[in-house]
């Protein structure tokens, strides 16, 4: 069942059986280093979804609109300063605790912190893949090490991952590469990566994706904060996503600017995002 509406929200988390993949929208922007904007995103992306000029239905031709197990928790209640991070981790919890995965429409990237960390406590092994132009993995960014350049940084740091694969990126500068030599993570870099490439053969485990939309080319998704030329096109986007070797468990779509996104392309591209995510997610869940 589809709703937009949050005053159902508290209805459909009742509603939530086990096996159910929830919608959860995450409107936090606090942690951007350059523009507001993002925590309007979920709005922007549910409206594109549900605009009466497409459909609801996946390329694959699941409906999304038939399918009782997609369940849209509408946005969170957020409380402004950094108390908004324990909320987030409780409530993606609290879902996960239900029985039921969860796909979450930020906000900004600094969101994914307290997603994950709900997340490796319930699944052991995750590894994450991360698909964004930029590495966030900054040890602070303006004195904050909470900023969305850092998730990255604090994910490692707790160990909450025993994996973190990064694709499309393309600003590293000397501070993010020692910092991803002394993490561990595997980066293919935008230069060199090619869509032949696809993915490492060690990918393994229950994975977490983690996408931030300015991985798109600006061409795609114009409706970013921080626009970075030389990306991926939303078919190779959506070709990675259907090729994904190993179950995916959960999910984040980030750093949508319904600001700097005026005719809505971007957060059409989120919508769609946003169903064949979910669709595999459901697979995935009941194979
Ligand atoms: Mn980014």
């Amino acid at each position: 069942m589809l709703t937009d509406s949050p005053e159902t929200r508290d209805q459909a988390l009742e509603e939530l059986t086990a096996r159910s993949i929830a919608i959860l929208g995450i409107p936090w922007d606090e942690k951007s280093s350059y523009l507001r904007g993002p925590a309007a995103a979920p709005g922007s992306i549910r409206q594109a979804l549900f605009s009466s000029s497409t459909n609801t239905s996946t390329e694959s031709g699941s409906d999304l609109a038939d399918e009782p197990r997609i369940r849209f928790l509408g946005d969170l209640d957020l409380e402004p300063g950094e108390a908004a991070f324990a909320t987030i981790e409780a409530s993606v919890a609290r879902v996960l605790g239900l029985g039921s995965r969860v796909l979450c429409l930020g906000g900004d990237h600094s969101v994914t912190l307290p997603i994950v960390r709900a997340h490796s406590r319930h699944f052991p092994g995750l590894g994450i893949l991360h698909i964004d132009a930029h590495a966030d993995l900054y040890d602070e960014l303006g004195g904050d090490r909470l900023s969305h350049a850092c998730p990255f940084s604090r994910i490692m740091e707790e160990g909450l991952v025993s994996q973190l694969v990064q694709l499309g990126v393309r600003t590293l500068n000397a501070h993010q590469r020692e910092q991803a030599d002394r993490f561990g993570v595997q980066i293919l870099e935008m230069r060199n990566w090619r869509p032949d490439d696809g993915l490492p053969e060690d990918l393994d485990g229950p994975l977490y994706l983690s996408l931030d939309l300015d991985a798109l080319d600006p061409a795609f998704a114009p409706g970013v904060s921080h626009p970075e030329p030389g990306g991926l096109s939303t078919r190779e986007l959506l070709d990675i996503l259907e090729a994904l070797p190993t179950p995916l468990v959960g999910a984040d779509i980030v750093e949508l600017n319904p600001l700097r996104d005026p005719r809505g392309l971007t957060a059409r591209v989120a919508a769609k995002l946003l169903k064949e995510i979910a669709a595999r997610m459901l697979v995935d869940y009941t194979a």
